[in-house]
């Protein structure tokens, strides 16, 4: 079928629509693109399939794997129309058993060709490559029915991927304007809207995965804990307890409690510490469902840290479910930590990157402390960040310096917004202090960030 014969009739079954769309991003959109209708039009789907299967060579491969779900119909098409063997990417990693990616019967080192439907920003068939690499297989080339043109091609080349797409969003609106199916006005508006919504390689790179795809790859099973807690109560909010006394921080635990997924705490700055408080704040834990997580910040040599982790004053190891580690004496502090054989039930945070104006961790500071983090991947769970994220995919990336209301403090602090901290910079958990418990009503604060958190986390996906 020639291909502004299979343009038009895309369009005649909604495939293609103009109007006023809101995209996953927020961003509005004067066309959308819809390739899910295409399952209910078997004929159609054979002709994009055939039209497809002429821009391959099958000697180059040995399977097609489509992304789910939109382009599983495509890769079944033309797998059986070329008997070419296909792949599966499990849209969600599975929980338990094998904790398999990739359906089908493949060896380490065959490789792979990746279908989609549509490239936008090139993020998905980014992440079905690395889920087939994570398997052991290789891939080099991709190939899509439609290119948006906002910049995902080009991504996916800078990546090194040899890319193909059938036909472009201006091939489409030159051929349903010379039709007459658009107006001059309706296609100058697509024409800008494709060159105001570029997507640049650094947002691609910013983009992280979902929870369930770190889970799937996370080591250590306080990581594991915290997020499906964040799955379940679907909250990435951590509160940084910042209070001065026990008495205050137990209030604020228990009026936060229900929106948080982790308390952070920084108990060597409260009054009247006393033993029985940690036993109150375990329970107000228990009774909301969150984590504790000790920001004590452990930079000293291995045998000095591994006294400060387990002696008596707070009793750390005992009860901390996450505490956090600076790397600046080296991976031998790590190491030390490791042997008091305490780290099975309290998971490291290495601070990679601090969020100070005037922070002395530079980029080749956070570059070896996430190396190390990688090293260590047992027993790190996650870096603090706010540019990078950590290498290891089963790491989650926390971010503090995360404000609504204000930009800074006036004492080097800097602040971010959500939807910064989640959309461009791929935040997985974001750190709130002043923020919360300088507010009149901390539980009402608490109930907004976790909505504002949640609601940029899924913009990102
Ligand atoms: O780079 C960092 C790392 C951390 S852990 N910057 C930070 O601000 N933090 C911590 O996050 C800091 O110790 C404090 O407990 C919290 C931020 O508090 P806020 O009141 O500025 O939100």
């Amino acid at each position: 079928m020639e291909k502004r014969k299979l343009i038009l009739n895309l369009f005649e079954i909604g495939i293609i629509q103009f109007g006023s769309f809101t995209l996953k991003s927020g961003i509005q959109s004067p066309f959308y693109i819809d390739f899910r209708r295409l399952v209910s039009y078997p004929n159609l789907l054979k002709q994009v399939g055939l039209e497809l299967g002429k821009l391959i060579d099958k000697s180059q491969f040995d399977f097609i794997c489509g992304v789910p779900y939109a382009a599983l119909s495509l890769s079944t098409t033309i797998s059986l129309e070329q008997n070419i063997p296909m792949l599966i990417k499990r849209k969600e990693a599975k929980k338990y058993g094998t904790k398999k990616q990739i359906e089908g019967v493949f060896e380490a080192n065959q490789t792979c060709l990746i279908i989609d439907d549509t490239i936008t920003s090139g993020i998905s068939m980014l992440e079905v490559a690395d889920a087939l690499k994570t398997e052991g297989l290789k891939c080099y080339q991709m190939l899509s029915v439609f290119d948006r043109m906002q910049g995902g091609l080009e991504n996916l080349r800078a990546k090194g991927f040899e890319v193909k797409a059938l036909f472009s969003i201006k091939q489409l609106a030159d051929v349903l304007l010379e039709e007459g199916k658009i107006d001059q006005q309706l296609h100058n508006k697509i024409l800008d809207f494709i060159s105001a919504n570029q997507v640049p390689i650094e947002k691609v790179e910013a983009k992280s995965l979902s929870y369930a795809e770190i889970q799937s790859q996370a080591i250590h099973p306080n990581a594991v804990k915290l997020l499906d807690i964040m799955e379940s109560k679907q909250t990435n909010l951590c509160c940084s307890g910042d209070v001065s006394s026990c008495e205050d921080l137990l209030r604020l635990a228990d009026e936060v409690g229900p929106h948080i997924s982790l308390l952070k705490t920084h108990v060597d700055n409260l009054e009247q510490y006393e033993d029985s408080f940690i036993e109150t704040l375990k329970s107000i834990s228990k009774k909301h469902n969150f984590l504790l997580f000790e920001d004590r910040k452990f930079c000293d040599i291995g045998s000095i840290v591994m006294g400060q982790f387990t002696s008596d004053s707070y009793n750390i190891s005992e009860w901390a479910d996450f505490i956090t580690v600076h790397v600046v004496a080296g991976s031998s502090s790590l190491s030390a930590l490791k042997s008091t054989n305490k780290l099975n039930s309290c998971g490291l945070i290495v601070v990679a990157e601090m969020s100070t104006v005037d922070t002395l961790t530079d980029l080749n500071y956070t570059n070896k402390a996430i190396q190390i983090s990688q090293d260590h991947k047992d027993i790190v769970v996650g870096i603090v960040a706010q540019n990078h994220r950590p290498k290891h995919k089963g790491q989650l990336l926390f971010t503090p310096g995360i404000n609504i209301d204000i930009k800074g403090d006036n004492l080097g602090q800097s602040y971010n917004t959500p939807q910064v901290a989640f959309n461009q910079k791929g935040t997985d958990v974001m750190i709130v202090g002043r923020g919360i418990y300088k507010a009149e009503k901390p539980g009402i604060k608490a109930e907004e960030y976790k909505r504002i958190g949640w609601k940029a986390y899924n913009g990102r996906l």
